[in-house]
């Protein structure tokens, strides 16, 4: 029986609304889980990421990590004015319900020799502003 090894994991991140809070460098993530660790992948697509008050998502396809407990996110300080206020990261893995979305809050700078950083998951509802539209019945 072939393993579970090719699993989506939808990564979502959150620029912050300040000013010089876009960067043009190159993102690079590595997730944490408690079935291991992933490689560490480049985060990019056609659009114009990481732009200032901008949510930028991506996909990537890897072993199953089990919980995601940890992302190591960083950039390369390339292009100008590379300084990039993150607010957070969510991640999802849609093939389970069971699991996800962890959240990672960031509302820190990455720039200059602080370019890397270690976020740690947060399942606390405080940072849940993004379901304010909330419908009751
Ligand atoms: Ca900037
Ligand atoms: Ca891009």
């Amino acid at each position: 029986m072939a393993a579970l090894t090719n699993v989506p994991y939808k990564i979502v991140v959150y620029t912050g609304d300040i000013r010089n809070a876009g960067t043009n460098a190159n993102v690079y993530i590595t997730l944490y889980g408690t079935r291991g660790q992933s490689n560490e992948y480049s985060l990019d697509n056609r659009e114009n990421n990481y732009q200032r008050g901008d949510t930028d998502e991506f996909t990537l396809r890897m072993a199953n990590l089990g919980d995601i407990t940890q992302v190591k996110i960083r950039h390369d300080n390339s292009g100008i004015a590379a300084g990039w206020y993150l607010n957070k990261i969510v991640v999802n893995n849609p093939d389970s319900v069971q699991q996800g979305p962890w959240t990672f809050p960031c509302y820190k700078w990455l720039e200059g020799k602080h370019n890397a950083r270690h976020l740690s998951v947060v399942k606390s509802e405080r940072y849940s502003e993004e379901s304010e539209d909330y419908s009751e019945e």
